[in-house]
């Protein structure tokens, strides 16, 4: 591993004139902000009309706390600009998502690979592609091999004129934090070869003022791997004592309070599963790829992903002894103060809740989002209520998602009722 500095802004610039960053969701769409913001020009690619009209209107498409002010003027300065369709670039960076598929959670390549079909015949000899998707070792190979299938005329091999560049810098940011931690997370940059090393490096340090840390491509990918399984492990040791806690009938917050007074302790904490798109799917791709060594990886997304039954099973007891049907749902999305609803644990929670139980209505309290997903919407015991009229309403409050809305409420709102708060939030 080598610590590269910053280098200079004007020297880079002129390496990167322009750069087509391919998927604006969550990473794509800052990074492409942030690239912009330096005074390059920026393509953003996008197959989701309703991403690339807000975006072109300086509107930021999902809620990331701070952002929306960048994004209104790079657009406004014509820095940054959505379409559908790729342009020829100095730069391209692969932000598109990384779905596992079957049941041995393999990696399925068909974004990257239509990225590329997309890229291919734009791409100029001298090009870098940079793959930032969350991948399973040996995916940036294979998409810089599956370039070359579709232009032969080019080379990865970089002693050659019509050299191309590759390299791999896994996203590292926090969804909610998106601001600060673009520009100050240290970076893990992989390239194919060392000039793909070191043009990855430039790109990133038009923006990245933290350590560049630079690496081949396949310890790239790991490292990636590696940072979200730590946490999913730690998670799922959280969640595990929290079963073994109600076990044994303690508390299980006041419990974690107290080991982590130990100088060298710091317990994670429990809740109703782990959510989003990275920490419950990327361990998965260390299994596939070494099942007989990642034991405790499996352990724990095994522990991680039972948890929302547990609190189910809660649920439906508390409701067995209310004489009040109806459920107070707060939050679905998977994490605090964000409208991010992919793999979201308290999602499934609602969703098996009213699908089990008809008679119970089920009122979701969500401040992050306007209408009910489809996948909730399709049931009738299923409504999106505010605040008091859900509480009031219930026999039944289980609280999923630690919203600030939800933190410091009036607790006397929920006398009389059962309160199954899987976030610890109301203690
Ligand atoms: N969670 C708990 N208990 C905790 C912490 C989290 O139950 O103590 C749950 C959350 O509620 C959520 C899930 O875990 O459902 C994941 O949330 P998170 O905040 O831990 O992480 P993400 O998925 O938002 O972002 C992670 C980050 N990775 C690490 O912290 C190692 C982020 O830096 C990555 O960029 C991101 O994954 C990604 O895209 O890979």
């Amino acid at each position: 591993m080598r610590k590269e500095k910053k280098v200079a802004n004007t020297a880079v610039q002129n390496t990167f004139k322009d750069v087509c960053v391919v998927g604006l969701g969550y990473i794509g769409l800052p990074t492409a902000a942030f690239i912009a913001s330096k005074g390059i020009k920026v393509t953003g690619v996008d197959v989701n009309p309703t991403f690339v009209e807000s975006i072109n209107r300086g509107e930021v498409p999902f809620v990331e706390p701070g952002f929306d002010e960048l994004l209104k003027d790079v657009v406004e300065r014509g820095l940054l600009t959505a379409r559908f369709d790729q342009v020829e670039a100095d730069a391209y960076i692969v932000c598109v998502p990384t779905p596992f598929k079957g049941d041995n959670h393999e990696v399925d390549t068909k974004y990257i690979n239509s990225a590329v079909d997309a890229m291919a015949p734009r791409l100029r000899p001298g090009a870098l592609v940079v793959l930032e998707s969350t991948s399973p070792p040996g995916t940036t190979r294979n998409m810089a091999e599956y370039i070359i299938e579709k232009r032969p005329d080019l080379s990865l091999n970089e002693e050659d004129e019509n050299a191309i560049f590759v390299a791999h810098c896994p996203e590292r940011v926090l969804p909610g934090q998106i601001m600060e931690e673009m520009e100050n997370n240290d970076r893990v940059i992989g390239g194919l070869t060392p000039k793909g090393t070191e043009l990855a490096r430039d790109l990133y340090a038009t923006f990245c003022t933290a350590e560049l840390l630079t690496t081949d491509a396949t310890t790239a990918e790991m490292a990636k791997l590696t940072e979200n399984s730590f946490r999913d492990v730690n998670i799922a040791f959280a969640n595990e004592l929290s079963l073994i806690s109600d076990r044994l009938g303690i508390d299980v917050w006041e419990l974690i309070e107290l080991a982590n007074h130990h100088p060298r302790v710091n317990i994670l904490k429990p809740g109703p599963g782990v959510g989003g798109h990275c920490i419950a799917v990327d361990p998965w791709f260390i299994v596939s790829a070494v099942p007989e060594e990642a034991k405790i990886v499996r352990q724990a997304r095994e522990i991680n992903d039972g948890k929302p039954s547990f609190v189910l099973d809660k649920v439906e007891k508390a409701l067995s002894k209310s004489d009040n049907k109806r459920v107070a749902a707060l939050g679905i999305a998977f994490k605090a103060d964000i409208d991010d609803l992919r793999e979201s644990p308290a999602l499934g929670i609602v969703e098996q809740l009213a699908e089990r139980n008809p008679e119970t209505t089920v009122s979701v309290v969500e401040p992050n989002v306007d209408s009910l997903p489809d996948r909730l919407a399709a049931h009738k015991n299923i409504e999106l209520a505010d605040f008091t009229t859900a509480i009031e309403s219930a026999g039944v409050v289980v609280l999923l998602v630690d919203h600030r809305e939800f933190v410091g409420i009036d607790q006397n709102l929920l006398n009389g009722k059962t309160v199954i708060d899987t976030r610890g939030i109301w203690r």
